[in-house]
């Protein structure tokens, strides 16, 4: 919404989500994630009065379906555990339901919901033929052993099998779900339902994954970044950046980072975050690799070893940077985060993780001119190489390193095309509306050929 929105479209946005708050209450992230969907797609629709007829916009902001279930396990003392399992298929009408499986104790449906969401719009953008899902539990992997999270993972997927198939909803991983937990939750998908098919993505190469998936993610949130700077005549090489996280997303995003000439200077857990103003090297970013992905510790490790700061109990963003790609959770980065990012000289932003940049922090961006690339549009890497994974599973061959990394520098671009064509506004480009309307149509004008359903 700008400042040229009609009084029509402002009272049509209030009352849609009056309606929706109404019937999802409790929901807050949920409701977060649609408001800034609905803020570019609302006036949109009313200039299009087909998807407007056609209740579009409503019909999407209700998920097809939503499974939950129970995950009984038991601990290595022989205690019975009871966890909360979710499977969100949120949307197929662009392909099957795609999307990641989260387990983290803070998961509840609104979480879940806004994720499903979120990912339908940002499979959509990558331009592969997948609808959106998520799901997950309220399992905290954290302290636990490999042999219980086998067993979890094992109990997870007893249930979860059924619902889905690699024509049906295909996951994948997300916090606290990697390449163990999906060979894990293979392992069992195979076992009981006696099919070999990619029915998960994020496999190990030996039994159909796909190179670069791992990477995918933080390597095309830093394209995503530089096809942004590019654009508006900046460079990244030699630049500043703050990365938070020390996950899958966090280490790739500073690994491209790295190769490419910047200088990253920080990584965090939900304890802390290390401030290394010699700047991360690869010998060092290899430390923590072996760190978060084998001994499974925590990032204050990486000061104790390396002799740097640590800002205890601190996320990154008071160290000065000129790039900051939040790489952690949801909500990460407040009004008064965004405040002191833009006072220290921050010019961009690019989500690695999903939402993590409150409704006022995007306000504080775009007040102050600072390029803002959205999770939908800037960490849709991963989906995207999910959706290669599912080609070359289809077709029974597997493609080369390089010629994966092609493919996903390519979607990259496009995606950042996709939302400068979108986005224009007031001769800027504000790559959120971008992004949430190059996401919209196509998935409308689907709903619409379907007709009502
Ligand atoms: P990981 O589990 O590998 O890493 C998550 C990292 O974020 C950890 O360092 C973790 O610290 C930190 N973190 C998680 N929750 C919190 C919290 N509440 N407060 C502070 N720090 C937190 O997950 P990923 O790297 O895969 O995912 C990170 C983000 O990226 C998520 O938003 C995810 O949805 C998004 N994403 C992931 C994709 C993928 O392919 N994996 C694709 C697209 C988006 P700690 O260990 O202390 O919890
Ligand atoms: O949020 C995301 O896009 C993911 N967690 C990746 C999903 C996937 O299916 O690869």
């Amino acid at each position: 919404m700008n400042r040229h929105t009609s009084p029509k479209t402002q009272a049509r946005l209030a009352d849609f989500m009056d309606g929706l708050n109404r019937r999802n209450p409790h929901q807050p992230e949920f409701h977060q994630a649609v408001l800034e969907v609905a803020t570019h797609i609302i006036p949109f629709v009313l200039e299009n009065p087909k998807y407007e007829n056609a209740r579009i916009f409503e019909r999407l902001t209700e998920p097809d379906r939503l499974v939950t279930f129970r995950v009984c396990w038991e601990d290595d003392e022989g205690n019975v555990r009871v966890n909360r399992g979710y499977r969100i298929q949120h949307c197929n009408a662009i392909g099957p339901y795609k999307g990641g499986i989260r387990f983290h104790h803070d998961v509840t449906l609104s979480v879940l919901k806004f994720l499903a969401f979120e990912q339908t719009f940002k499979n959509s953008l990558t331009g592969l033929p997948m609808g959106g899902g998520k799901g997950g539990a309220d399992f905290n992997p954290k302290g636990k052993s490999e042999r219980e999270v086998m067993r979890f993972c094992q109990s997870f997927m007893t249930e979860l099998f059924r619902h889905i198939g690699p024509y049906t909803d295909v996951p994948a991983g997300d916090t606290g779900v990697g390449g163990r937990e999906i060979s894990f939750m293979f392992g069992q998908f195979k076992r009981i339902s006696n099919q070999f098919t990619g029915a998960l993505t994020g496999k190990g190469l030996a039994f159909g994954g796909s190179e670069i998936r791992v990477e995918a993610t933080g390597y095309g949130c830093v394209y995503f970044m530089l096809d942004m700077l590019k654009h508006h005549g900046h460079d990244l090489e030699g630049k500043t950046c703050a990365v938070s996280g020390s996950g899958n997303v966090a280490q790739y995003t500073a690994e491209k980072l790295i190769q490419l000439g910047a200088k990253v200077v920080t990584l965090s857990d939900s304890d802390g975050t290390i401030y290394d103003t010699a700047g991360i090297d690869a010998e060092k970013l290899e430390f923590v690799k072996q760190l978060k992905e084998v001994k499974r510790g925590r990032i204050q490790e990486y000061a104790d070893h390396f002799h740097c700061e640590y800002l205890a109990g601190k996320r990154p963003w008071a160290v000065p940077v000129e790039l900051a790609f939040p790489c952690a959770t949801q909500n990460e980065i407040d009004e008064e985060d965004a405040q002191t990012l833009v006072k220290n000289g921050c010019i961009a932003v690019s989500e690695g993780a999903n939402m993590p940049s409150t409704q006022r922090a995007i306000d504080v961006y775009q007040l102050n001119g600072v390029l803002f690339g959205p999770s939908k549009a800037a960490n849709a890497g991963g989906v995207a190489v999910s959706g290669l994974e599912m080609t070359q599973n289809s077709m029974r061959l597997s493609w080369s390193r390089d010629e994966l990394n092609t493919r996903l520098r390519d979607i990259m671009a496009k995606i950042h095309e996709r939302c400068v064509k979108h986005g224009r506004q007031d001769g800027q480009v504000d790559y959120l509306k971008g992004a949430n309307i190059g996401g919209f149509i196509k998935v409308a004008d689907a709903m619409l050929a379907y007709g009502v359903m």
